[in-house]
């Protein structure tokens, strides 16, 4: 039996922030097919090894545990596998910085497509997300982070601010790689920061194993499809 299985739907997305802390720590895991995960966000919250609204959703086997919304399941992997501080400060920072990432997955997505991008709410957005990296950025350079060495939140090894940071800047310009000039240009330390953290073994055979199991796709739907549509024009 594996360690985990994850319940998210076949893209990286949300889904990619518990993938690599589930990579980084060397734990094995299932997924399961888009059906079931339809049918498992239907059941009745009764039903549900946790109830919810819609993934992802980690079980994990051995403590018989389940549990939804992204922050908390990265934040209940960073205490179980030692990827978070132990001192308030810093826990309470680790959390600012995935809420962080969420909000921006959801602005980035309009709310989870309750509207569609257009030519002007986009260009209207785009300072907003630079504002985003800036954040992330400044962060950084708070403790000593450059884009050649150091971690986000100063310490001396990887966690999971700088994993759930990788997920969100890492993967949305990787899937959309014309954001990447403006990554560079607003956060270079996090850039840099991104591609030291994609560059480790595990890291990378995941990317691999992900870009052959969902292409090119970001969030998926016709949210992607307004989101290529305005960044290509
Ligand atoms: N706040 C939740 C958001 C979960 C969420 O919006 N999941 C999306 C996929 S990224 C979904 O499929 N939602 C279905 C729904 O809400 O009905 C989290 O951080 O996990």
């Amino acid at each position: 039996m594996t360690d985990y299985t994850l319940y998210y739907w076949p893209i990286a997305f949300r889904g990619q922030f518990v993938r690599s802390v589930l990579a980084h720590v060397g734990a094995t895991w299932d997924e399961t097919d888009f059906n079931a995960i339809r049918a498992l966000k239907s059941k009745s919250p009764a039903e549900q090894p946790v109830p919810h609204m819609g993934p992802p959703v980690l079980t994990d086997h051995a403590a018989a545990l389940s549990f939804s919304q992204m922050p908390a399941i990265l934040h209940y992997l960073g205490k179980k596998h030692g990827l978070m501080e132990d001192d308030p400060a810093s826990e309470a920072m680790t959390v600012k910085i995935v809420a962080d990432a969420n909000d921006v997955l959801y602005e980035i997505t309009l709310y989870n497509g309750a509207q569609m991008w257009t030519g002007e709410s986009w260009r209207d957005f785009v300072p907003r997300l630079e504002r985003w990296m800036a954040m992330f950025e400044e962060t950084g350079r708070r403790h000593g982070m450059t884009a050649e060495a150091g971690y986000l939140l100063g310490t001396d090894k990887p966690g999971i601010a700088d994993l759930a940071t990788c997920s969100l800047w890492g993967t949305m310009t990787e899937k959309l790689p014309s954001l990447r000039p403006l990554l560079e240009k607003a956060a270079p330390a996090i850039a840099g920061l991104c591609d030291r953290i994609a560059a480790l073994p595990e890291q990378a055979e995941l990317r691999a194993r992900s870009d052959a199991e969902y292409g090119e796709l970001y969030c998926a739907g016709q949210i992607e499809a307004s989101l290529r549509k305005v960044l290509s024009a």
